[in-house]
C-alpha cells in the first residue's frame, strides 16, 4: 500500500502543481508530459527561456552556451518541473526556496552521456550549480576566485556532470533507455511515458 503513495505525485517545490494532471498543451520540449504533468503551461514556457522567472538562472555565465548543450538543460528543466514519476526519489530539502527535492534519480546512461557529449565544450566556473553564486545583480554570476573552464575539465566524465551539477538530483547508471530501470529525460510520447513503469519498479523494489 505504501508504494502507491510515491506514484503519480508532484514534489513540494517552487513551481510544481500540488497534483499531477493533464495540461492541454505544454511548450516545446516539455510537450511529452502534457497528458499528465506537474508543471503548468506557463512553467513549461519559462523552462525554455534563458533568464526565466523560475530561478533567474543564467546558463550563459561563461559566454553563450551552445544551442545543442542548452537543449539538454531545457530537457532537464522539463523533467524536473513536469514529471509526475519522480516520487520514489523525493526527499525533504527544507531549503529557503523549496520544501522537497529529488535525490539519486537513476538517469539512463545514454541520456547522461549525450548531455555530456553535447556540452563538453561549453564553459562554466562551477561544478555545483545550486550553491555559491554571486547574485548581487539579480542573476547568477561566477563567484570571486572561480574561473571559466570547459565542461570537460570541470566534469571529466559524464557521471560528474549528471550527478554533481544539481547536488545529486541524478545518479549515473549503466541502465539503458527502454529497460524500465532508468528515468529518461527524453522520450517519444507516441509510445506513452516510459518513466511510469520505472517509478512503479522502484516503488516496489526500493529506490
Ligand atoms: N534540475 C534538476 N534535475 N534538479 C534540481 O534540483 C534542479 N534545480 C534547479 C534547476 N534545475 C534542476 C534550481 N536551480 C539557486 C540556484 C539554482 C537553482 C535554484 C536556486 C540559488 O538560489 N542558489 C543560491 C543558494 C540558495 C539556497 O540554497 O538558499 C546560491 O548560493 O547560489
Amino acid at each position: 500500500a505504501a508504494k502507491e503513495l510515491v506514484l503519480n505525485v508532484c514534489m513540494d517545490a517552487k513551481h510544481h502543481k500540488t497534483q499531477p494532471g493533464p495540461e492541454g498543451a505544454l511548450h516545446g520540449q516539455c510537450a511529452p508530459w502534457k497528458d499528465n504533468a506537474c508543471c503548468t503551461a506557463q512553467t513549461s514556457t519559462e523552462a525554455h527561456k534563458d533568464q526565466s522567472y523560475l530561478y533567474s538562472f543564467n546558463w550563459h555565465h561563461c559566454g553563450v552556451m551552445p544551442e545543442k548543450c542548452r537543449q539538454h538543460f531545457i530537457q532537464d528543466k522539463c523533467l524536473y518541473e513536469c514529471s509526475p514519476n519522480l516520487g520514489p526519489w523525493i526527499q525533504q530539502a527544507d531549503s529557503s526556496w523549496r520544501r522537497q527535492r529529488i535525490l539519486h534519480v537513476p538517469l539512463c546512461k545514454e541520456d547522461c552521456e549525450q548531455w555530456w557529449e553535447d556540452c563538453k565544450d561549453a564553459r562554466t566556473c562551477k561544478e555545483n550549480w545550486h550553491k555559491g553564486w554571486n547574485w548581487t545583480t539579480g542573476t547568477n554570476r561566477c563567484p570571486r576566485g572561480s574561473r571559466c573552464r570547459p565542461f570537460w575539465s570541470v566534469f571529466p566524465r559524464p557521471a560528474d556532470l549528471c550527478e554533481k551539477i544539481w547536488s545529486n538530483s541524478y545518479k549515473y547508471t549503466q541502465e539503458h533507455r527502454g529497460s524500465g530501470r532508468c528515468i529518461q529525460m527524453w522520450f517519444d510520447p507516441a509510445h506513452g511515458n516510459p518513466n511510469v513503469a520505472v517509478a512503479k519498479f522502484y516503488a516496489q523494489n526500493g529506490a
